[in-house]
């Protein structure tokens, strides 16, 4: 028999933490400091790599949900935080579209610039809005991480699908755990999953 279905899900400790922050977060940089700390456990727990990402109603900050990656946990290449949040948003308001009319408008926040595949998956969500700390190399040079070939022009990208994008929020933090993570990589505590080879069938 092939498979039928694949799911995914956050942990409870997830829940916790975003209980502990409140369900309303008003300034971009309480929403990013969620989002930095969801990352930095992430890794410590072993479900997957050093991401996390919310989405929030943009102008009130009400959490609508939370996602971390995935990974390791759900042995899906695909489970990164953005996808698993945009999901999880998608599943509360149920429908495929963040932005539907009538709705209240959504950002999603992450902690570094989406991946390749993530850039997508925020263009097909619905979300009006996109902070992250930075889109420079750094991460990649600190983790050890391949984000794909994202293209110079990606904000403009975004913006001429309606997505603005705000830069600059949470940048030391987001930095402090990628090094937290690659000194865990470097004590072997952690898999950099980077399909070349890294794998295993557990
Ligand atoms: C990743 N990059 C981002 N931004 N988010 C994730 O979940 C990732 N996983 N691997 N690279
Ligand atoms: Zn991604």
């Amino acid at each position: 028999m092939i498979a039928t279905e694949f799911r995914v899900d956050i942990p409870l400790w997830v829940v916790s933490e975003v209980e502990a922050a409140g369900r309303v977060l008003p300034t971009l940089e309480q929403r990013m400091a969620l989002v930095n700390r969801l990352a930095d456990r992430n890794f410590r727990e072993g479900g997957g790599g050093p991401f996390a990402a919310i989405v929030v109603e943009q102008a009130t900050g009400r959490l609508i949900s939370a996602g971390v990656n995935r990974v390791l946990a759900s042995h899906l290449s695909v489970s990164h935080a953005e996808v698993v949040a945009l999901s999880l948003a998608q599943c509360t308001r149920g429908t495929w579209d963040l932005g539907a009319s009538g709705a209240p408008r959504t950002e999603l926040v992450v902690n570094w610039r989406p991946c390749l595949q993530c850039c997508g998956a925020a263009l097909w969500a619905g979300v009006s809005h996109l902070v992250i700390p930075d889109d420079s190399d750094q991460m990649e040079g600190i983790t050890g991480f391949d984000e794909g070939p994202v293209g110079e022009e990606w904000i403009s990208q975004f913006e001429a699908r309606g997505i603005s994008v705000t830069k600059g929020i949470g940048v030391s933090e987001a930095i402090q755990v990628f090094q937290n993570y690659a000194e865990h990589v470097a004590k072997g505590c952690a898999v950099l999953y980077n399909a070349r080879g890294t794998g295993t069938n557990a």
